[in-house]
């Protein structure tokens, strides 16, 4: 039988958060990195667009998102060690919290690797240019990226230096159109800051979010906490100094055994009865003045652009082209700033997965949700929603069926 592949990256913010599932859930893997030539000569054609992680399974399927890989392993596993808790409050919670970890820290992770070029870019540029272009690799074909330029040259370091650069410099672009400008900069600051004592808060008392062992917040969460602020040589100084719960749940993330040994005798359960601790009640607060407003904003800038485009039909690809994410740029109210980023249609997936688990809880644990993530200021997760879904097929995002939409006031 041969193994399941995982294409990725080190540098990657979500190769981490499919990588980190496997190990913890010990699956045998190989990973190979973007470089390797079968994966623009077979993976790219096949995905439709140039995007890590790519898992191929053991028969040789493809699977593209972070979610659908860990869906695809999960449903396979034994309730006791499933990422996804028993329906119910923390089911629903976990789901928030994979998708702030997915999509609510992008800010501080552009920030901390893009804007400390001196100690950061030495590594990372290595990283990248390792990754996307392999030892000894061909230098008439080197760029791996279908629209990427073609890199020719003799000299491999050269060549590699100029891939590299190449990727560093569209990744780089990003961190305007999510918000992170010379204005909001101190702000992304402080809100990392604030944000890393509370999760270290939490972590004093658990190995894991909800008890002693992963679920999906944990896997969301160590997206944008592994590459880019926990292993980028600036931002890990930081985590190093300031949150040491968070730098070993970053390393047990990483382990294939429990790793949980400072916390003693830790059962290899959830919080028993469903419990969410007052430390996690303080850190969906802060989820709630960090992301809910760029939440709203994105559900009701999405559902306007539906309406002006209605043209727009069930099974369309969402932005056009496979490889446009955004609509455009949505304007909200970030911690007092006016700021503008990409409103991406693929977070309404998450939205999705939310309120999926909403339904699926019964009535005391709905209520439960509501009290808990309304007090959070996140009750506009539980029903939110556009006029169309947004639905995954062959590793794309497409718009699904029309609904009736439920916007912010
Ligand atoms: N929703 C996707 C996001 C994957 C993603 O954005 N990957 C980044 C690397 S961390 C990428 O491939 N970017 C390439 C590009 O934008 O050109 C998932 O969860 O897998």
């Amino acid at each position: 039988m041969e193994l399941p592949v995982l294409y990725a990256m080190r540098s990657s913010l979500y190769s981490a958060k499919a990588r980190c599932y496997l190990i913890k859930q010990r699956i045998e893997y190989i990973e190979r990195p973007p470089g390797d030539p079968r994966f623009p000569a077979e993976v790219v054609p096949q995905i439709g667009r140039w995007i890590i992680p790519v898992l191929q399974t053991a028969d040789g399927e493809l699977i593209q998102d972070t979610c659908d890989i860990i869906d695809y392993f999960d449903a396979e596993m034994p309730p006791e060690r499933s990422a996804k808790p028993p329906a119910g409050l923390q089911n629903i919670v976990t789901r928030v919290l994979e998708m702030f970890g997915s999509e609510g820290l992008m800010r501080p992770a552009l920030h901390y690797r893009w804007n400390f070029d001196g100690l950061n870019m030495p590594f990372v540029g290595e990283d990248f240019g390792r990754g996307l272009m392999l030892a000894g690799g061909s230098s008439d074909r080197l760029s791996t990226f279908d629209f990427g330029p073609e890199i020719g040259g003799s000299d491999d370091a050269a060549a590699r230096a100029k891939i590299s650069q190449f990727a560093a410099d569209r990744m780089r672009a990003l961190t305007l159109d999510f918000g992170v400008n010379p204005e909001t900069i101190p702000e992304v600051e402080r809100s990392y800051h604030e944000f890393l004592a509370l999760l270290s808060a939490h972590l004093e008392m658990t190995p894991y979010l909800l008890g002693g062992r992963p679920t999906l917040g944990d896997f969301g969460l160590i997206a944008p906490l592994y590459a880019h602020l926990a292993r980028d040589p600036e931002p890990s100084l930081i985590m190093k100094r300031d949150a040491w719960p968070v730098w070993r749940w970053v390393e047990r993330m990483n382990s294939p055994v429990t790793d949980s040994g400072e916390y003693g005798e830790v059962p290899f359960e959830l919080f028993a009865d469903d419990a969410i601790p007052e430390t996690l009640t303080a850190l969906l607060a802060y989820i709630g003045r960090e992301f809910a407003a760029e939440v709203a904003a994105h559900v009701g800038f999405i559902d306007n652009w539906l309406e002006q485009n209605d043209e727009v039909a069930k099974g369309d690809v969402v932005g056009g082209k496979p490889y446009k994410r955004s609509l455009g740029l949505v304007t909200w109210n970030w911690r007092g700033y006016e700021i503008k980023t990409n409103a991406i249609p693929y977070r309404l997936l998450h939205l999705q997965r939310i309120q999926q688990a909403f339904y699926a809880a019964d009535p005391p644990a709905q209520d439960a949700a509501r009290e808990l993530l309304g007090d959070a200021g996140l009750g506009g997760l539980l029903e939110l929603k556009a006029r169309r879904r947004v639905v995954r097929s062959n590793n794309l995002e497409l718009w699904g069926a029309a609904q009736q939409a439920i916007i912010p006031a």
